[in-house]
């Protein structure tokens, strides 16, 4: 939802361009209006308004920030407050952001464009700004105590500096951090080549990466948490909550991601290879790139990686550590897996209503329907055409059709495999006989002869090596 403290004109998802009468009242006042928008849906993606022209990008589950010209200067206004962000549907959280939202919209300008930023802080504590990656005066680069005040609350601050460089940045408080950051302060700028064909890519989605620890049930993250964050975040979003990335069979698609976590993200996509196309010091020299599956994107960095989407499919875009593609869970939980608690639940359970034993097949975790909290999500869900779709967290599908519309990012749907190329059960023989399945060589000590049993082995001591349970 839209909301009409903004010059903007929302229409569901999207952000609207501005009527030109609406940008002149603007400019008459002295502070550019600040837009807003709370909808976690995908906006589309904002063309420029004027200035240079570039191909402007997509911001997974977020939005773009209108801004005005005057005098030659590109104006934004973002305003730091509290916020609620729906991390998924069925859960809603306290955060503090920009504009409405956490994280805060996406800044995007041409390099060379002279940029002014009011910031205005509507929070309970000081804040500051800093522009993560700018080459800009020393004055300009938002740290509290080292080069300005902190904005003190009802405050606004300017910053005014040159985008020198194209390329992929980010905009984070640089004042009382650990909560600041913890609470979901942070967003995302892109800079733009003058030559709109430089680097030129179909589609360009940008994302950044947060976490928090929030106790299922309740609403609000707790901010001194060191390590032990319990929802990985994908622009303050958890699969299933997060939009697919579309893309057109053919497209190059460029996806850049920063890390704002207090852990490194290996970020992996399936059935496509790409290239490390740029960093938050610029971009990547041709000569110098080489072909991933995998990223890893560390502490305070930003990626920007570039592909052909050549595959048709559904393809898995996803933190490579499996507890970061689960939603909030106890990580206390024993291993089950091996013990024989056949029994145990119904035991319990007329001690205990309700309980139930976790894990010990495996422990699919995505297959158990236990009752939860309010305001909390299942740590692994998502319907998939093929059932239950055992993710959270840092997850989404890459989305790659033939004939889609230039721009249209709408969901096409599951993907419809083509006959005979999707893994199936197993259920014949004669003309597909089953191979011989070898097994590893045994590792234990070969029994000794009959009738030579010399060496002192102790009764049962096989059974030490072995899996079995008595
Ligand atoms: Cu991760």
């Amino acid at each position: 939802m839209t909301n009409r403290r903004s010059f903007l004109t929302g229409a569901g998802a999207g952000i609207t361009a501005l009527g030109a009468s609406l940008v002149s009242r603007a400019g008459a006042a002295s502070l550019p209006e600040a837009p807003t928008h709370t909808s976690s849906a995908t906006a589309a993606p904002l063309a420029p308004t004027g200035g240079r022209p570039y191909n402007p990008v997509v911001t997974l589950n977020g939005w773009t920030l209108p801004w005005r010209m005057k005098d030659g200067v590109k104006e934004f206004h973002l305003v730091a407050e509290p916020v609620v962000r729906e991390f998924a549907p069925g859960m809603q959280v306290n955060l503090w952001g920009y504009n409405g939202q956490s994280p805060g919209p996406t800044i995007e300008v041409v390099e060379g464009d002279r940029v002014r930023i009011f910031v205005t802080n509507k929070l309970p504590e000081h804040t500051s700004v800093h522009w993560h990656g700018q080459l800009l005066p020393c004055g300009m680069d938002g740290v509290t105590g080292l080069t300005q005040p902190g904005i003190q609350p009802g405050k606004t601050f300017v910053y005014e500096f040159v985008a020198r460089h194209a390329g992929t940045f980010m905009y984070h408080p640089h004042a009382d951090e650990m909560q600041q950051m913890a609470m979901g302060m942070m967003g995302f700028w892109v800079t733009h080549p003058k030559n709109p064909r430089q680097h030129a890519v179909d589609r360009d989605y940008v994302m950044l990466l947060s976490s928090y620890d929030i106790e299922p049930g309740s609403y609000t993250p707790r901010t001194n948490t060191m390590l032990d964050f319990n929802l990985w975040t994908i622009n303050s979003r958890v699969f299933p909550g997060l939009d697919p990335m579309v893309a057109r069979l053919g497209d190059k698609v460029r996806i850049r991601v920063g890390n704002l976590t207090m852990t490194n993200h290996p970020i992996h996509l399936h059935g496509h290879r790409f290239e490390v196309a740029g960093t938050d010091g610029g971009w990547v020299p041709k000569s110098a790139r080489w072909p991933e599956v995998t990223t890893d994107v560390a502490v305070g960095q930003m990626r920007a990686i570039e592909f052909v989407a050549d595959a048709p499919g559904d393809w898995a875009f996803h933190c490579h550590k499996s507890h970061h593609t689960m939603n909030a869970m106890g990580h206390d939980v024993p291993t089950l897996i091996g013990v024989d608690h056949r029994g145990v639940a119904e035991k319990i359970n007329k001690l205990v209503p309700g309980y139930m034993v976790m894990g010990d097949k495996g422990g699919s975790m995505g297959d158990m329907k236990m009752p939860l909290p309010a305001n909390t999500l299942p740590m692994m869900s998502g319907d998939g055409p093929f059932g239950n779709l055992e993710m959270g967290g840092m997850f989404t599908v890459l989305k790659v059709r033939e004939g889609l519309k230039r721009g249209d990012y709408s969901d096409p749907g599951w993907y419809r495999h083509p006959h005979g190329t999707v893994a199936r059960e197993w259920t014949g023989d004669g003309a597909e006989a089953l191979p011989p399945a070898p097994r590893a060589p045994d590792a234990r000590p070969a029994p000794a002869p009959a009738g030579q049993a010399m060496d002192a082995r102790k009764p049962g001591a096989n059974d030490m090596t072995g899996h079995e349970h008595h």
